[in-house]
């Protein structure tokens, strides 16, 4: 069983990142190119035949394509949907991590059929929960279902953790403010935090994945502690043991071993070992090397995002390629935040 939602794919890019190529254009120019032969076509059979039925009306061809305007074009229509909030800290200067947290959930959180949205919204204003009202419109209902939540929040994420077919929402934070682990029931979000075993000591939990990777039949779950000191128990992975409890399980899981990892031999000349501390900004599983089990992928700051590969017994093996994984190192480069992964169809 898999999260049944998945954090969005997006890297930070520098500004002197090049623009992508411009899409589908040979495709658009071949369309054009049929659209003129069928014209002939017609015309052909139209003026040797005589007699018979009319000729159907021919549509005209699409106008010339300006290769100097994008194909899709979007306009914005945050505030008109609905879409306007505050975010912000009472404090200033931020520190990095209130400068990089927050985020939202674009998810079916009442399962309607329409797509909500979950905004967190620093210690300023109450996190909001968008509700689509299926016209184009949405509005905050919050504060009537208990997810108006004032926190330094980060990377909410919702699943099914109890399994009784509703979503639960895991909401993280940064500097030792409030996480909160939420119960839906019946449409009310119940805050279980304290009873859960979620006894988190990192300052900073960036984001959440959800997934079943010890295939018992509940949802595990794995954080991202962007900027957490060094430690035996770096609170990665979690284990799901029934009535909304959880159990840390890096250190059994031999994850805490090597997430902190520095084996890039130029990232050792940027970063001292003084300084090794977790950087991971996003957890995710999937089946990376599909032999049936799902693998760990922590995209990370600084050169550190790592591979586990799910070893079957409740272990992890880190199989991270340096070769293949790897970013520009932070500081202002390109660096990975968050990501997705997927399974190819083919298509
Ligand atoms: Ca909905
Ligand atoms: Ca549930
Ligand atoms: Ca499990
Ligand atoms: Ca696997």
């Amino acid at each position: 069983m898999v999260a049944r939602f998945h954090n969005v794919a997006t890297a930070t890019r520098d500004a002197s990142a090049s623009p992508e190529p411009a899409r589908a254009l040979p495709r658009r120019g071949t369309r054009s190119g049929l659209c003129l032969t069928a014209l002939l076509a017609v015309a052909a059979c139209g003026g040797g035949g005589g007699g018979g039925s009319p000729s159907p009306p021919i549509e005209p061809p699409p106008p010339p394509i300006d290769p100097t305007q994008p194909a899709l074009r979007f306009t914005e229509q945050a505030a008109n949907a609905g879409l306007t909030r505050t975010w912000g800290y009472a404090h200033a200067p931020m520190s990095d991590p209130e400068f990089m947290a927050s985020g939202l959930a674009a998810v079916d959180y009442d399962l309607d059929g329409d797509i909500d949205v979950y905004v967190a919204g620093g210690d300023l204003a109450p996190n909001r929960l968008f509700e689509n009202q299926g016209d184009g419109t949405f509005v905050d209902v919050a504060p009537d279902v208990g997810l108006d939540l004032v926190h330094k929040g980060s990377g909410p994420t919702f699943a099914d953790i109890d399994g009784d077919g509703d979503l639960d929402v895991f909401i993280g934070a940064v500097e030792d403010d409030p996480y909160y682990l939420m119960e839906n029931r019946d449409g009310t979000f119940v805050d279980v935090t304290p009873s859960s075993g979620l006894d988190i000591f990192a300052p900073n939990t960036f984001s959440a994945a959800f997934a079943d990777y010890d295939e018992d039949g509940d949802l595990d779950m794995a954080l991202a502690h962007w900027g957490n000191p060094e430690r035996d128990d770096t609170e990665t992975l979690w284990r799901n043991n029934g009535e909304w409890t959880f159990e840390s399980y890096s250190r059994q899981a031999r994850i805490a071993e090597t997430l902190i990892d520095s084996s890039d031999p130029e990232e050792l000349q940027i970063r001292a070992p003084a300084f090794r501390r977790d950087n991971s900004f996003t957890p995710n599983f999937t089946d990376i090397d599909s032999d049936g089990d799902l693998d760990l992928l922590m995209a990370s700051d600084f050169r550190t995002s790592q591979v586990f590969s799910n070893d079957g017994d409740g272990r992890f093996t880190l199989t991270t390629d340096r070769e293949v994984i790897k970013d520009q190192g932070g500081w202002a480069r390109r660096s990975w935040t968050t990501t997705t992964t997927a399974t190819s169809t083919g298509s």
